[in-house]
C-alpha cells in the first residue's frame, strides 16, 4: 500500500494527480482548502483509498497539526506531491502589491518548505519516499510582473535540486516539474476572478492540461528506483523562452 500525500488536491494539477495516481493499493491523502472539491476529487478516485483533509498551505501551525492528526496507518508517507501555490497579480515590481507577493511566497515557499519539513524525517528514519515538487518554468525563465511568482519558482527549483544533495546515499528521491502553461484556474487566481482575462491568456493557443502534468509526475514516479527524475521542464508546444527583451528609443 502507497500513501500519496497531494497539497493543492482540490483542482487542476492537483486533483489531475490525483485521479492519474489513484489505483487500488494506494492512499491518496487529498489537502486543500475546499472540502468540498475534496469529497467530489475523492468519489472519483475510487477505487483509491482517499482521505480527505481541509488544509490552508499558508497556516505552518495548521500543516504541522494536520501530519499528526493523521490516522496511525497514514503515518508513513510515501509520496508528497507539493503542488500547492500559485500566482497572483502581473503588475510590474514598482505596482505590484506587497500583500500579494507576500501571499505568493507564503503558499509558493513557506507551505511547500513546512510541508517537506513536516514529512521528511519520517521518510528518511524509514529510508524511502519520494518528493514531487511542482515548480514552473517562470523560475528558469523571467519575465515582466512575475519578479515574485518567479523567484518562488526559483527557490523551488533550487530547494529541490539542494534537497537531492542532502539526500544523496538515501533511498529518497525528489523530483522538480517545472510547467509552462497550462490552462487551469492559474490566471483566474493570477487576475483575482477576471474571468475574461484568465480566458485571454489561453485564447488562439494550445496551453497544456493539468493531464499532462500529471503524466509528467506519474512518469518520475513511476520510473525503477534507481532512476531519480531530477528535473521535468515541459512547455506547450505553442510557447518557447523569449529571452531578454531591448527597449528602444527610436
Ligand atoms: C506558470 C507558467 O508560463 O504560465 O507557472 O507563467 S506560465
Amino acid at each position: 500500500m502507497r500513501t500519496i500525500f497531494i497539497t493543492g488536491a482540490s483542482s487542476g494539477i492537483g486533483a489531475a494527480c490525483a485521479r492519474a495516481l489513484a489505483r487500488e493499493n494506494t492512499t491518496l491523502i487529498l489537502a486543500a482548502r475546499r472540502e468540498d472539491k475534496l469529497r467530489d476529487l475523492a468519489a472519483a478516485c475510487a477505487p483509491a483509498r482517499t482521505h480527505i483533509l481541509p488544509l490552508d498551505i499558508t497556516d505552518s501551525a495548521a500543516i504541522h497539526a494536520a501530519l499528526a492528526g493523521l490516522p496511525s496507518d497514514l503515518q508513513a508517507i510515501d509520496v508528497l506531491i507539493n503542488n500547492a501555490g500559485g500566482a497572483i497579480g502581473l503588475e510590474g515590481a514598482a505596482e505590484a502589491h506587497l500583500e500579494d507577493w507576500q501571499r505568493m511566497i507564503d503558499t509558493n515557499i513557506t507551505g511547500l518548505i513546512t510541508m517537506t519539513r513536516g514529512v521528511l524525517p519520517g521518510m528518511k528514519a524509514r529510508g524511502r519516499g519520494h518528493i514531487i515538487n511542482i515548480s514552473s518554468i517562470a523560475g528558469s525563465y523571467p519575465y515582466a510582473g512575475a519578479a515574485v511568482y518567479g523567484g518562488c519558482k526559483a527557490f523551488v527549483t533550487y530547494f529541490s535540486l539542494a534537497m537531492r544533495a542532502d539526500l544523496l546515499g538515501t533511498s529518497i528521491r525528489v523530483s522538480n516539474i517545472e510547467p509552462g502553461m497550462v490552462e487551469t484556474d492559474f490566471s483566474l487566481v493570477r487576475f483575482k476572478g477576471d474571468a475574461s482575462r484568465a480566458a485571454s491568456v489561453y485564447a488562439g493557443t494550445a496551453p497544456l492540461k493539468a493531464e499532462d502534468i500529471a503524466e509528467c509526475v506519474r512518469f518520475a514516479l513511476d520510473a525503477p528506483a534507481h532512476v531519480n527524475i531530477n528535473r521535468i521542464e515541459v512547455m506547450p508546444t505553442m510557447q518557447a523562452p523569449g529571452g531578454p527583451v531591448v527597449a528602444r528609443t527610436s
